[in-house]
């Protein structure tokens, strides 16, 4: 049998086992969370409403089309020195436009130089947008 005056150092040693085996866990768990954060990952993914814009067609956004995944979020900053608009739909003579998205309904809030319009796309498809007061200025969203 073990001496007396050993017994407090197996104790000591299951305590930190017992320490060891609790801060592992934790990293793990955390190491397993982040694994979780990462593949659902939602991402937020730029175009720029490019100078010269009202005059360039499909070329006024960039990039054009932009892919996305479910989920994802597109953010619109006009660098352009003229205000323009993002609405969906494939131009002034389709009846749903602006029903999906609109950054600027009746030309309210419209993106002057530098400002910003953030959109969620939640299903798959494909997006046509456009800008109201130019409406040449065609751009698609590709959700997969
Ligand atoms: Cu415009």
């Amino acid at each position: 049998m073990l001496s007396g005056n050993r017994q407090p150092i197996i104790r000591l040693s299951i305590l930190f086992a017992i320490i060891t085996i609790f801060f592992l866990s934790i990293s793990l768990n955390n190491s397993v969370i982040v694994g979780t954060d990462l593949a659902s990952a939602q991402k937020e993914t730029k175009v720029s409403i490019v100078s010269g814009a009202s005059t360039m067609g499909d070329k006024a956004f960039s990039p054009n089309p932009v892919n996305i995944k479910v989920g994802d979020t597109v953010t619109w900053t006009n660098d352009d020195s003229q205000p323009h608009t993002v609405l969906s739909g494939s131009g002034s003579s389709d009846p749903n436009m602006g029903k999906g998205f609109n950054s600027s309904p009746n030309f309210t809030n419209l993106l002057i130089t530098g400002k910003t319009y953030s959109h969620k796309f939640n299903t798959a498809g494909e997006f046509p947008y456009f800008c109201e007061p130019h409406p040449t200025m065609v751009g698609k969203v590709v959700v997969s």
